[in-house]
């Protein structure tokens, strides 16, 4: 039985460790189910809920916050159903107001005539959470215009400690988002972060918690808040003498990663689904529009990144109408395209030492979208790539090859819009690598209203495929 077992295992061993570069960064447990979530839900919630800022001044009294119908079965049960994985809400932001009764300061929830002070939000949260099946993380701003401590040595125990209070009593955490904004404090000084004991802090009381900040050391910030990650997207990154905030690496670096980056630190793209983080009823007729979150969606899980879209909660405590049936309509315009995988039942073989991977459908099939994806537990290797359909019909010097596609970086899930095309075989050649390919999947899809009879395009690559230039927008 051993020796069967050790002939099975073998090859599966070899071929892995022949894949493996052995100074390639690689996502630890932690990060690679992080980033197989691909979609949670971020949640501001607080006195600019009831105030209309965005940025509080740390001054609005306790009574400010007072949700009339306060539910947070309703927000996890919204995630559940729009096909979220994780909800992450801002326990304190800047104005530095508590959702849960924290020691550290008289700015929280305990104080407020909410539920006669004795209301906590992270502890009803964090158990809607559970029941529903979600996974539960927290925003806790360090810059705080409330705290007479900031600006002060003493203010890093205060943060440390509210960190502990945080992660010992509502967890487990999946992902702590540091946001390294750095302000003014009441007494008009800033604070010089503690970043070392901030970590520790969190790696001590949730060791799986995922860290993001600029420069992770979970995940990074995509560099933007509109949603758009960069086509070539490492999730490696250099983080060596960069802090998250000012000290951070320059915008068009936490875009790209770095090709050689020494960390696994992969990007979350942070959007809201309203103009605003805060919900403000003025822009409840500003949701996004399906189109909209999905060409997010396209821009961000199509590009190797995790999406957190914000979903703000109303005065009363509750996510509206308007938001909720956004989401259910994108979650089924979702479905109506990912949902029918044209490649199943394919046939893949790899050819040229892992450089080729060739498809074979089992019959002719339309699709106008190519889903590819790498074993990251392997690292990132493929730089540049090229997908090439195949019919006899078209008589091309090369063999009836005719390119669809191109691009950079692949990494967990690179999804690449092309012209409709109707082939039966196809190749995806890696033209650039740091060692050798592992594939994570290939699949295949149609717009809906996209013609299920298309000819193929002999312009190929000059058809109506249009590839994004690497110049971001922001
Ligand atoms: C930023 C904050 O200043 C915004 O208010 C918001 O919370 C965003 C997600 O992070 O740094």
């Amino acid at each position: 039985m051993k020796i069967l077992q050790a002939l099975v295992l073998l090859p599966i061993a070899l071929c892995a460790s022949c894949s493996r570069e052995p100074s390639m960064p690689v996502p630890s447990q932690a990060q690679l189910e992080w980033q197989k979530m691909e979609y949670n839900m971020f949640v501001h919630f607080g006195p600019n809920t009831f105030s209309g800022l965005e940025w509080g001044h740390g001054t609005e009294a306790e009574d400010l916050f007072n949700p009339t119908d306060l539910d947070c079965r309703q927000w996890a049960a919204t995630a559940k159903a729009a096909g979220m994985k994780g909800i992450i809400i801002t326990a304190k932001h800047h104005d530095g107001f508590c959702l849960w009764p924290s020691e550290t300061t008289t700015h929280t929830v305990a104080q407020s005539s909410w539920r006669d002070g004795k209301g906590d939000v992270l502890a009803e949260l964090s158990e809607a959470c559970r029941e529903y099946g979600i996974k539960f993380g927290v925003y806790v701003s360090p810059w705080d215009r409330n705290h007479p401590a900031y600006g002060t040595p003493e203010y890093n125990n205060v943060y440390v400690q509210a960190l502990e209070e945080v992660h010992a009593n509502y967890g487990p955490m999946f992902e702590h988002w540091f946001d390294g904004a750095n302000g003014e404090g009441p007494n008009g000084k800033k604070q010089v972060y503690d970043w070392d004991a901030f970590r520790a802090t969190v790696r001590r009381l949730s060791p799986d918690a995922v860290m993001f900040s600029d420069v992770g050391p979970g995940c990074r910030w995509v560099g933007n808040e509109c949603g758009r990650a960069c086509e070539t997207n490492w999730s490696t990154l250099d983080i060596e003498g960069f802090t998250p905030g000012a000290g951070a690496p320059p915008k068009d670096t936490l875009q790209r990663g770095n090709v050689h980056g020494a960390h696994w630190v992969p990007v979350e793209a942070d959007v809201s689904i309203r103009p605003g983080w805060f919900w403000k009823e003025s822009e409840n007729d500003k949701v996004k529009s399906v189109e909209e979150l999905m060409n997010i969606w396209l821009s961000t899980v199509g590009r190797n990144a995790l999406l957190l879209l914000n979903v703000p909660p109303d005065t009363r405590g509750r996510i509206c109408a308007v938001d909720s049936l956004r989401l259910m309509a994108f979650r089924e315009a979702r479905e109506a395209v990912f949902g029918t995988d044209l490649a199943d039942g394919a046939k893949i073989r790899k050819r040229h030492g892992g450089m080729v991977w060739e498809i074979t459908l089992p019959e002719y099939r339309t699709f106008d979208m190519i889903q590819l994806q790498e074993d990251i537990s392997f690292g990132q290797k493929v730089s540049s790539f090229r997908v090439d359909i195949q019919d006899f019909d078209v008589a091309l010097a090369n063999g009836g090859w005719l390119p669809v596609a191109e691009g950079t970086t692949i990494g967990y899930k690179r999804i690449i819009p092309i012209s409709p095309c109707k082939a039966r075989r196809l190749r995806v050649v890696i033209t650039g690598s740091l060692g050798r390919p592992v594939p994570g999947g290939i699949a295949l899809f149609l717009m809906p209203g996209e013609s299920k009879d298309v000819e193929i395009r002999i312009s190929g690559l000059h058809g109506r495929f249009v590839m994004e230039t690497e110049g971001m927008n922001l």
